[in-house]
């Protein structure tokens, strides 16, 4: 059984992948929208990767013999000035949740629970990825600036743009 604070923490975490997954559906049919199918197909991957690490979790606390609790969410933003800003979105979105991850880290250790924390290590290395993930795009866009020709084939490349995660279990 995990100890209260731990529970109380992953469970937070639990709501906070849920809504990286809606965050990224609203994203990808913002593009869909505009027009921009090979974002819109990496946004629908990503957000299937959110709910995954979601569930993870889910299935870690549940697991360990304490209860993993589905919370209601916020509804995310829909609506985005420009592709480059999105993006820049979705890069702040994994800085908080980098964040977020190192705060359960940082309770395991002082509740001195050492198995939560060497599960929790898969999703510090994951940020790594998805921080320089979201850097890579939004420096793509920065170098292309708002030529529409241009544009054109760095959404045509997102279609192929690997989330590269680890898989979970
Ligand atoms: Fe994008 O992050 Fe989950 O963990």
């Amino acid at each position: 059984m995990l100890k209260e604070k731990v529970e109380k923490i992953l469970n937070l975490q639990i709501t906070k992948e849920a809504y990286s997954s809606q965050l990224y559906l609203a994203m990808a049919s913002w593009c869909e929208k505009e027009g921009y199918n090979g974002s819109a197909s990496f946004l629908y991957r990503q957000s299937d990767e959110e709910r995954m690490h979601m569930l993870k979790l889910l299935h870690y606390i549940n697991d360990r013999g304490s209860h993993a609790i589905v919370d209601t969410l916020d509804k995310p933003a829909c609506e985005f000035g420009s592709i480059r800003e999105l993006f820049s979105k979705v890069l702040e979105h994994e800085r908080f949740i980098t964040e977020s991850i190192n705060e359960c880290v940082e309770v395991c250790m002082t509740e001195k629970d050492y198995t939560t924390n060497q599960f929790l290590q898969w999703y510090v290395a994951e940020q790594v990825e998805e921080e320089r993930n979201a850097q890579t795009i939004i420096d793509k866009l920065n170098l292309l600036g708002d030529d529409k020709a241009r544009l054109y084939l760095f959404d045509r490349d997102m279609e192929n743009f690997m989330v590269n995660a680890p898989t979970a279990q």
